[in-house]
């Protein structure tokens, strides 16, 4: 076993796409890796997927029950739950000296070990990627609030969604502690959940990844247009991060990396069968707009149309998206 591992933290809302941060982020890795899930809630049925799509890429699993009781009271977005501070329990259950804490929300694409062999022990308790969006502290907390909290506003602010932990100095600073009590004591100051807890304890002590380990594509990709870093980040990242409300394995999402996204899905081993993933796929083009039409215009091949059967209306769709077949809408 190596001498760093992996934590990640999800619920039921976000186990399909913990399966694909998993699935790609062991795919680049040589040999065995420990992962350690926090569970906020799963059914048995997807701890088996979740424990499948880790065997098959030879890691290995380990369990963590989340309390809920110890986060009681700390601040939670809107679009969060309590298990987003996942990472705080890295001190408490790993053996390794380095944590690699990761977002239900990635798509890795380089070798993990490229970014974790970059990582120099004992120089900060945490190593991040700034924040496309927030930039400092202030972003969050304004100046006023930031200096009565006696940060200076201007310290760079990190997003949270990839980090490297260091053990060692993150207990020695108490960052975990540290961070739960600012989340209950300042909840009305912050904005989002873990993310402006670490930042605030943290207070600019943490040493700045290469951005490309993690876009942050809701943010980056509005800034193309104006900004060449961005495209060029865009273009070839390391880690996708998916970090606006609309999360990729929803048919909301239309952003960029969606079809790599859904292609890493079909692959990760969440899926029972080729079948199973063939019905789920209609379903979700079913809910997007055009999505089921277009897509059955397209190829309308015989067993695609058995499976679109099977669902609630399927019949009418498959006639609708033949006629429309004829023109191409150029859409999906
Ligand atoms: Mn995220």
């Amino acid at each position: 076993m190596r001498d760093w591992c992996i934590l990640v933290g999800a619920d039921e809302d976000y186990a399909m796409g913990l399966a694909v941060t998993l699935d790609t982020a062991l795919g680049g890795v040589d040999g065995r890796v420990e992962v350690w899930v926090v569970d906020g809630g799963m059914t048995g049925d997807t701890r088996r997927r979740i424990a499948r799509v880790v065997d098959r890429r030879g890691g290995s699993i380990r369990w963590h029950r989340l309390d809920k009781r110890a986060f009681d009271g700390v601040r939670v977005a809107p679009w969060g739950s309590v298990v987003n501070y996942f990472p705080l329990l890295a001190p408490s259950l790993v053996d390794t000296g380095l944590v690699l804490a990761l977002d239900s929300d990635l798509l890795v694409r380089d070798p993990l070990e490229e970014l974790v062999g970059t990582w120099e022990r004992g120089s900060a308790p945490v190593g991040a990627v700034l924040d496309f969006g927030i930039r400092t502290v202030e972003g969050v907390f304004g100046p006023d609030v930031a200096r009565e909290l006696q940060i200076d506003p201007t310290t760079p602010y990190f997003n949270s969604g990839v980090m490297l932990i260091d053990v060692e100095v993150w207990r020695e600073m108490g960052i975990s502690e540290r961070a739960a009590s600012f989340a209950k004591e300042h909840g009305d100051v912050m904005r989002f959940s873990d993310q402006d807890a670490l930042n605030a304890v943290v207070a600019g002590r943490w040493v700045r990844l290469d951005d490309r380990w993690n876009v942050q594509v809701g943010n980056v990709s509005r800034a193309v247009s104006h900004d060449p870093e961005a495209a060029f980040l865009l273009s070839n990242p390391g880690i996708v991060h998916y970090s606006g409300p609309a999360k990729p394995w929803t048919a909301r999402y239309w952003g960029p990396w969606r079809s790599p996204y859904l292609e890493a899905l079909r692959r990760s081993g969440w899926f029972d069968s080729t079948e199973e993933w063939a019905v789920w796929r209609m379903a979700h083009l079913a809910r997007t707009p055009w999505g089921l039409m277009t897509h059955l215009a397209r190829r309308s091949r015989p067993r695609v149309a058995r499976l679109a059967r099977r669902l609630p209306g399927g019949t009418r769709v498959i006639s609708w998206a033949k006629r429309l077949g004829r023109r191409d809408t150029g859409l999906e």
